[in-house]
């Protein structure tokens, strides 16, 4: 979008959607015949603005988009989201910024996109990513940490999902180790982390983050592992996928901040409140390997899962499948 149309989203915003023909030349720069103009290019884009004899401009409607500046002007970050991508089509959201990292895109760099043709899950798994709907997203980070602390990194994405569900709508939800946040057992969302690393240290680490907002039912994948939901059939009502994004940025942000200066401790506190399955029994699958059945205990300081087997001894789990009893 051009500069100046960003700048008169912005003034709508802060002003409660109201804004002078005259403030707008003045603030622009430009003439009341270019105002015109740009907000001409608004509507192009899908914003709604009515034009009011003596008043200026008024806001009507913004359309559910993913573009950068819809994004950027609801988000309130120091790090994360320093650059917002987002492209109308593209293989995996994780791909595209693990490429952009390799060229040596800044850490808090993130990849949005209307649609994936190629969304990833774990193990060589697809994620179902039709147009217009849900989010897909990916974040790049560059921290200071070894190799082998970075799975702690998705509990941060899990955490930042559901407090962004949260402050979005009025669901519950629960998060499911390792990866999934859950809406009344139903998974909402998946989070699939990649890392360049060498020996000793993380080049960087890419949070891959879908979540299903407004999917109809019927726009579900059939087949499933695990039954599947979005925000819109669980609240029956549309969630703004900016307004998300920028909840979800807000959050992750915070908790990164956090979690660079304190470690994975508060992370984990608040991770373990919102698991779903405390105390309860759990069957693991992991590839090839027995299953392992026995009751939740926990998640490690490393994020690893404990399981306590029926002759009491606690089993670490480092990846798997989990289903609760
Ligand atoms: C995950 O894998 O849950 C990780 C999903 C990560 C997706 C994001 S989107 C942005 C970024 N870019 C990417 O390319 N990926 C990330 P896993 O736990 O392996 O679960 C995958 C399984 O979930 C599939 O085999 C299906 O059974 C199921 N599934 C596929 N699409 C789904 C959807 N939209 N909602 C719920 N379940 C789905």
């Amino acid at each position: 979008m051009h500069q100046k149309a960003a700048t008169i989203l912005r003034l709508f915003r802060h002003q409660g959607g109201l804004v002078s023909g005259e403030q707008l030349s003045r603030e622009l720069g430009v003439s009341r015949t270019a105002v015109w103009k740009h907000i001409s290019t608004l509507r192009a884009a899908g914003y709604q603005v009515e034009a009011l004899p003596s008043r200026g401009y008024r806001l009507v409607s913004s359309p559910d988009t993913l573009a950068a500046e819809e994004i950027s002007v609801q988000m309130n970050t120091a790090v994360i989201g320093r650059q917002l991508i987002n492209l109308a089509t593209t293989a995996s959201t994780n791909s595209e910024a693990f490429r952009l990292a390799e060229e040596g895109a800044a850490e808090g760099t993130v990849v949005t996109a209307d649609e994936q043709s190629k969304g990833k899950g774990r193990l060589g798994r697809t994620w179902s990513s039709p147009p217009g709907a849900n989010l897909y997203c990916s974040v790049i980070l560059r921290p200071r940490i070894k190799p082998f602390e970075a799975p702690q990194l998705t509990f941060l994405s899990a955490v930042a999902v559901a407090r962004a569900i949260e402050q979005t709508t009025d669901l519950k939800p629960e998060i499911k180790w390792p990866n999934d946040v859950l809406i009344g057992g139903k998974k909402v969302a998946g989070l699939l982390n990649e890392m360049s690393a060498e020996t000793d240290g993380i080049n960087f680490v890419i949070l891959g983050i879908g979540v299903n907002l407004n999917m109809t039912a019927d726009q579900l994948p059939g087949n499933l592992r695990h039954p599947a939901t979005s925000l819109f059939i669980e609240g029956k009502a549309k969630v703004g996928r900016a307004r998300f994004t920028a909840f979800l940025l807000n959050e992750l942000d915070r908790l990164y901040a956090g979690f660079l200066d304190h470690g994975f401790t508060l992370v984990r506190r608040e991770w373990q409140e919102r698991c779903n399955a405390d105390g309860r029994g759990v069957v693991v699958s992991n590839h090839g390997c027995d299953d392992i059945r026995g009751r939740f205990a926990g998640i490690d300081t490393d994020g690893a899962l404990l399981v306590q087997l029926p002759d009491g001894m606690v089993e670490r789990i480092l990846s798997g499948d989990v289903r609760v009893l």
